[in-house]
């Protein structure tokens, strides 16, 4: 075998694979893994509040001690102001019955929203004006978003968080979610905190804890336990949703459809 045209990118390694005395070629990109297993954490409950049992989370944000919340499902995606201690929703703006609300993030004074599979986003300001529309480039999908002051991250269920320009919003680059062992994909819900991103992935009741340079997941969270501790209704579904309030320096889970949030503590298990 003959390997040429190598090129190593930030986190994959490309190559171009001939045998040897054919014409024959392959290309093969290669995603380089962690160099080491992630910690286990869990979590301690600080407090828990009420939460509206009717909105099926997909995005869940802090922005100068303000909780903000987007919605999906067509037809009752929203974004939403919300009173943490309270449950009560203080603003909301409903979506079009064919936008399906997904993830949000809030980065001077603009709020970013997704939809799951339109391939359109929203820019509003604070008041909820819409300032902009705009359309998704390589990911198909619009799943979860988070920002860490100057670089926007979204996620879309693949192994690929990408790097969002925040004016134009193009895909400007992305990392992929591995540990030492494995390549991981559906991370969903994000939220930027402490230098990492922590995502929790679909389906599970998991959250990871991303190097944002990297990819390397660097820690899970194992939120077992905390689905049971809301009212079992029979639109109950998955964990999904994590905000960082840096005043306490604890972080706000809940699930779509859950009539709580907590606020918790991540220790790390023992
Ligand atoms: N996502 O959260 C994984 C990004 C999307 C999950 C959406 C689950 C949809 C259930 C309703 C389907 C109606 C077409
Ligand atoms: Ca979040």
């Amino acid at each position: 075998l003959l390997i040429k045209d190598i090129h190593l990118g930030h986190q994959t390694l490309d190559a171009v694979i001939y045998y040897e005395g054919t014409s024959e070629k392959i290309s093969k990109t290669i995603t380089v893994l962690s160099e080491k297993a992630p910690k286990i954490y869990t979590y301690t409950i600080l407090n828990e509040y009420p939460h509206d049992d009717n909105a099926f989370t997909q995005g869940l944000e802090f922005y100068k001690d303000t909780l903000y919340e987007s919605t999906g499902r067509n037809g009752q995606s929203s974004l939403r102001k919300v009173d943490y201690k309270t449950g009560k929703v203080l603003k909301k703006k409903d979506l079009k019955d064919e936008h399906f609300g997904e993830g949000l993030t809030i980065m001077n004074d603009k709020i970013y929203q997704l939809t799951w599979r339109a391939k359109i986003g929203f820019v509003y300001d604070m008041a909820f004006n819409k300032i902009k529309d705009f359309s998704y480039g390589h990911s198909k999908e619009g799943w979860g978003l988070c920002n860490d002051g100057t670089r926007i991250y979204k996620s879309d269920g693949t192994e690929k968080i990408w790097i969002l320009d925040p004016e134009t919003l193009e895909e400007k680059d992305h990392i992929e979610t591995v540990t030492n062992t494995s390549v991981f994909s559906r991370a969903n819900e994000l939220e930027y905190a402490r230098g990492k991103i922590y995502a929790n992935t679909w389906q599970k009741d998991g959250v990871m804890i991303i190097n944002p340079e990297t990819g390397a997941i660097e820690g899970v969270v194992d939120f077992r336990g905390l689905k049971k501790k809301v009212t079992q209704s029979q639109n109950l579904d998955v964990l999904n949703g994590i905000a960082y309030h840096s005043g306490n320096d604890s972080f706000f889970i809940t699930g779509k459809n859950w009539d709580k949030i907590f606020e918790v503590k991540i220790v790390e298990k023992k």
